[in-house]
């Protein structure tokens, strides 16, 4: 018999913003800007095929991929909702090549917003999970918008993802812990499903796109090595969706470990570490895994632009510090 009684992520917010700190009722309204366009964009998903949302829509973004009509729909839900949220001073997301900075009066926008509307589109026409990625920051006093866009991830305030799969789950942390919520489609509503979430010390599954194999440094073949032939004490099966929310929300509940080295293509790594290593990285230490960049910690990287790219290996803490270990 299913119990009436259930925690929405609205009164989950209030409850995690007032032992964040964060000024009352702005937060949670701003993360209800999030909550409702990933709402919007799970329904255009739910009915990819019937709504002529397959398919590039004949652009290319920033990254000089080619957007896909998903892409352009998820960027416009996430700039509206939150656009509408007069404590946002800038949006940044990986579909436009400069922030959106809002000149508000006053000393009310204080958050800054960064996000990968839909991670992974490419996989949408072949009916696999995608992703929203965000992360928001705090404009520090006396600091403009301009100044206050490239800030380390030790400074985020909030982070999270939705992976639109089987069911849309909202997965999130303010700094305590990390929650995640099921949308129940009968209600509307994100309900708690997954409280106070922790990696496993050690995983089963190792994700890698082993097609770059070749052209990885030699540390990396060295650790993939170890992983196949049971030299962390175990044998690994081997996961790769090529969505790195999909791949990265199996490594949280199920440990392991997910990389994505440099490679020729992308020596400085492939990931965007504003709206993808960042948030996860503090979601995966939040949880009690490591996130890395191959030389140290993600979250402590200074980032020079909006658009920057890193290496990434998270996951399990024995997983990860044994290729730190290695690397060092
Ligand atoms: P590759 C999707 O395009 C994405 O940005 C991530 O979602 C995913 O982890 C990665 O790229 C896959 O890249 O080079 O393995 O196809």
């Amino acid at each position: 018999m299913p119990s009436p009684i259930i925690t929405t992520i609205q009164s989950h917010i209030l409850e995690q913003q007032q032992q964040s700190g964060e000024a009352s009722g702005t937060f949670s309204w701003m993360l209800s800007g999030i909550t409702l366009a990933t709402k919007m964009i799970a329904a255009e998903i739910r009915k990819a095929g019937l709504n002529d949302v397959y398919g590039a829509a004949g652009a290319t973004n920033v990254q000089g991929e080619a957007q896909q009509k998903l892409d352009v729909f998820a960027n416009e839900a996430m700039l509206h909702c939150l656009g509408m949220r007069d404590s946002v001073a800038a949006l940044i997301s990986e579909e436009n090549d400069e922030p959106v900075i809002f000149n508000r009066s006053g000393d009310k926008a204080k958050y800054i917003i960064v996000f990968d509307p839909l991670d992974g589109s490419s996989n949408i026409d072949v009916n696999v999970n995608v992703g929203t990625i965000f992360s928001i920051f705090r404009r520090p006093d006396g600091v403009s918008v301009e100044d206050a866009l490239l800030q380390p991830g030790t400074k985020q305030v909030a982070a999270g993802y939705v992976v639109y799969g089987p069911s849309t789950v909202f997965v999130y942390t303010t700094g305590n812990g990390v929650h995640g919520f099921t949308l129940d489609p009968a209600i509307g509503a994100y309900v708690l499903s997954f409280a106070n979430m922790k990696m496993p010390e050690q995983g089963a599954y190792y994700s890698v796109n082993e097609a770059n194999y070749d052209t990885f440094p030699e540390t990396y073949k060295q650790y993939l090595t170890e992983l196949r032939t049971g030299g962390l004490g175990q044998t690994y099966s081997s996961r790769y969706i090529g969505s790195l929310v999909a791949d990265f929300h199996r490594t949280l509940l199920k440990g392991g470990v997910f990389l994505y080295p440099p490679t020729v293509k992308q020596p400085k790594g492939k990931l965007r570490l504003l709206y993808e290593a960042n948030p996860l990285a503090w979601i995966a230490e939040q949880a009690g895994g490591r996130a890395l960049s191959g030389n140290g910690r993600v979250l402590e990287i200074n980032p020079e632009s909006i658009h920057e790219r890193t290496s990434l290996i998270v996951g399990s803490r024995v997983e990860v510090d044994r290729l730190e270990k290695l690397l060092q």
